[in-house]
Parts: structure tokens; C-alpha cells; sequence
């Protein structure tokens, strides 16, 4: 098993920041998105969720947490042959909030160690800031570490031309911050 790295990322958030984290380290990837998100759909071996009562999309934590509840046994399995997991999330939308934490928990139950790469909204984002703090509590218990990036702390100070620029720079700044804390922390010997 050795230190091999899975970068797990879900939601479109954590699909952006998770790129900019494997231009800086060799790890695999796994997409964790709702079934009617296009970035998971067209991605082999991805996991795309569904609720129990069949929908593809997700309006609530709720909802995705029900979802990703349905495939439990399968994460686990995905995850089994790494020994590091880095979860990448935008939290504060529907689907990254509810999923993250259920994985950050199997993860940390299968004795991985968990590195979570997160962002938080940005004021005018309103009711997700709730929503991100409620998950990142829930994360916290199952994480050795977790890097958060404010949007309204740090990226509404930092210098861009458009929004996309901005949100690039966010995902290219956690993606350092994640590849520092592998460099100081060795994973646990087992
Ligand atoms: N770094 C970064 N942050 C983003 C990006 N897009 C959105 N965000 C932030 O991440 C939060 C979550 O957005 P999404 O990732 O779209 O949420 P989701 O988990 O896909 O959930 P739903 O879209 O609601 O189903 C947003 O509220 C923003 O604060 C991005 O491309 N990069
Ligand atoms: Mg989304």
C-alpha cells in the first residue's frame, strides 16, 4: 500500500481545486458528483449518485447525504488500496457538504490517513455559509488535517481579472498549501 495518494473530489468545486492538486503531486483521482452533473457523467469509473427516491440532482445536503449513504460499501472498496486519502470540496452547495463528510468518515474508519482541501462561500453566498460550517464540523473529526480557504477572507483581498481567474488562483493556492503538509507529515506506518 505504501504511501499512495487518492485525491477524492466532489462536487464541481472539488473537481477544479483537485486538478490544480494533482498538477503538483502523482496521485489517482475519484469523482464524487450527482448523476446529472456532466463532469462526473462523462468520466470513467467515477461514482455518480443518485437518492433513494431516484434523483439525480440535489437540492440539499440532505439529499446528497442520503445518496452517498446508498454507496457506502462502494467508496470504501475505491479507497482500500491508498493509504493517504486528500478530499477536495467547495463546501456550502447541495452536494459536496452532504457526500464529504460521509467519506472523511469511511475513510478515517478504514484506518487512511485524511487530508481535506476545502474552500468557504463568500458573504453574497449567504445561506451556504451555514451550510460549509455545519460540514466542516463534521469533517473535522475524521481529518487529520484540513486546509480551508475563506472566498470572503482571502480571495475577495486577492488581485484578479475575472472570476474564473480568481477561483484558479484559489484552487492552485490550496493545491501548495496540500502539497506542503504532505512533504511535512510522512503518512502513519502500518
Ligand atoms: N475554488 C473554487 N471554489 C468554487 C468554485 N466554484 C464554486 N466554488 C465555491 O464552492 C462552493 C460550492 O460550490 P459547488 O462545488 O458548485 O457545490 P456542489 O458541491 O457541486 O453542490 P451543488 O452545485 O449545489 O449541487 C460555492 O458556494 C463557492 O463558494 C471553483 O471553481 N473553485
Ligand atoms: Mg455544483
Amino acid at each position: 500500500m505504501g504511501d499512495s495518494i487518492l485525491i477524492v473530489a466532489m462536487g464541481g468545486a472539488g473537481r477544479a481545486i483537485a486538478d490544480s492538486v494533482r498538477s503538483y503531486m502523482c496521485a489517482d483521482l475519484l469523482l464524487i458528483n450527482a448523476q446529472a452533473r456532466a463532469e462526473t457523467n462523462n468520466i470513467e469509473g467515477s461514482v455518480s449518485l443518485t437518492t433513494p427516491a431516484g434523483d439525480s440532482t440535489f437540492y440539499s445536503v440532505r439529499h446528497s447525504r442520503a445518496a452517498a449513504l446508498l454507496v457506502e460499501d462502494e467508496i470504501t472498496a475505491r479507497l482500500e488500496k491508498f493509504q493517504r486519502i486528500i478530499l477536495t470540496v467547495g463546501l456550502g452547495g447541495a452536494t459536496g457538504s452532504g457526500v464529504a463528510p460521509v467519506v472523511a468518515r469511511l475513510a478515517s474508519a478504514s484506518g487512511k490517513d485524511v487530508l481535506a482541501a476545502v474552500t468557504l462561500p463568500f458573504a453574497v453566498e449567504r445561506d451556504r455559509i451555514s451550510i460549509a460550517d455545519g460540514a466542516l464540523a463534521e469533517l473535522r473529526p475524521f481529518c487529520k488535517e484540513i486546509v480551508v480557504h475563506d472566498h470572503e477572507k482571502v480571495t475577495s483581498l486577492m488581485a484578479f481579472n475575472s472570476l474564473d481567474e480568481a477561483l484558479q488562483k484559489v484552487a492552485d493556492r490550496l493545491a501548495q498549501q496540500v502539497s506542503a503538509r504532505l512533504l511535512c507529515a510522512p503518512a502513519n506506518a502500518h
